[in-house]
């Protein structure tokens, strides 16, 4: 009988071994309730993905300022976390592995939530508004001080402490998709001439910072990251952000975390300005264990594993269309289509 590479155990360290090397991809729900609390509902649906070999959890903010979405849940007060233990439980009861996305949107956090303009690194918006509530039109942000970005980078250090009260096995930090660690990392998005900005390294700095002080409070064992090196969403992209990531990547291979995620949705777009796609520039750049992900199936995500061009893969869509999808896939039973009709209820 052929073994499947999928289902193949993976030892991401000496402390977190995976049963198998399907990764849910994070996917916001807009689920929670009014004070950001995860539900009974949530651990039951995250419950039903425990066959995959790490769950990331839907992004989870850090800080009241940094929500950006309504009913997104929180990681910073202690009915949260309360929340979040029936989430873990039910997963760790149904024998899977569940990491935290540690969020804050920066400039895509909205006034509405917190009762003021968001801070980012530069006083430069984004056009649209709120998904879901179009009267939210996207705001110019204030410029942080160093003392709101010091904040910023303790409120990780928290989140990531209060996720593993709530029984998370680790954490990943979201440092992708436009939000907060991103706007540090892109020209469009940082335009400071201080510490934090106008040079790779003045760029990095933001991201390593929340990365050690992240693992300084659970471990590096316990911390993943993840990153789009190419500008996609709420962010526009400059040939100088290539030298960004260059070194980001060089800084990060010094430090041994868990594992580094691509942030995109098509894994299949390519950038100029990295020679190809983002999975194929971060595999270049980096020693460390990457879930590639974006618009795979198994086959052609078994496929890229084959091939050696990541070591997990995350599925994100097909995951919500399917409720125990590893099974259905190690069963070669069929898989349902994802439609966006389908993210009105937790399935
Ligand atoms: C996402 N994605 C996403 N990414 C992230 O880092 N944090 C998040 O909270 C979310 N939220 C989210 C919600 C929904 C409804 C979708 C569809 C996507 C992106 C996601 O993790 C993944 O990168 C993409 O969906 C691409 O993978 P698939 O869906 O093609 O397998
Ligand atoms: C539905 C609740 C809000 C979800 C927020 C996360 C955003 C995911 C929504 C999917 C939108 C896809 C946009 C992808 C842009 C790629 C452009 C090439």
């Amino acid at each position: 009988m052929s073994t499947d590479i999928l289902f193949e155990k993976y030892t991401l360290n000496s402390d977190i071994t995976l049963k198998n090397r399907l990764i849910m991809a994070p996917m916001t729900r807009c689920m929670a309730t009014d004070k950001l609390v995860p539900t009974p509902n949530m651990a039951e649906y995250y419950a039903r993905r425990a066959d995959c070999g790490l769950i990331i959890s839907e992004a989870t903010i850090i800080s009241p300022e940094g929500q950006g979405y309504i009913n997104t849940p929180g990681i910073f007060s202690a009915e949260q976390i309360a929340g979040w233990k029936l989430v873990t439980q039910k997963v760790h009861e149904h024998q899977g592995k569940i990491f935290c996305q540690l969020w804050h949107c920066g400039r895509v956090a909205h006034s509405h939530f917190s009762g003021h303009t968001p801070y980012a690194p530069s006083p430069l918006g984004v056009e649209g508004s709120v998904p879901r509530m179009r009267e939210a039109t996207y705001e110019v942000p204030v410029e942080a001080t160093d003392t709101i970005i010091e904040g910023w980078i303790e409120a990780y250090a928290q989140g990531a402490k209060n996720a593993v009260e709530a029984g998370f096995d680790g954490v990943e930090i979201h440092g992708a998709n436009g939000y907060l660690i991103d706007q540090f990392l892109h020209y469009a998005s940082n335009v400071r001439e201080d510490l934090w900005g106008g040079s790779a390294e003045n760029m990095a700095r933001f991201a390593l910072a929340v990365v050690d002080r992240v693992v300084d409070a659970v471990g590096a064992h316990k911390v993943g990251l993840r990153l789009s090196p190419g500008a996609y969403f709420n962010m526009d992209g400059d040939e100088r952000d290539r030298a960004v990531f260059d070194y980001l990547l060089m800084e990060l291979d010094k430090r041994s975390i868990a594992y580094l995620h691509v942030g995109v949705f098509d894994d299949a777009m390519t950038f100029e300005y990295l020679g190809g796609s983002m999975s194929a520039y971060m595999r270049s750049h980096s020693a460390h264990t990457l879930v590639g992900v974006g618009s795979y199936t198994a086959a052609t995500g078994r496929e890229a594993v084959q091939n050696n061009q990541f070591d997990l893969l995350g599925i994100g869509r097909p995951m919500i269309a399917n409720p125990y999808y590893a099974t259905k896939i190690q069963k070669s039973e069929a898989i349902v289509d994802y439609n966006e009709a389908m993210l009105a209820e937790l399935n």
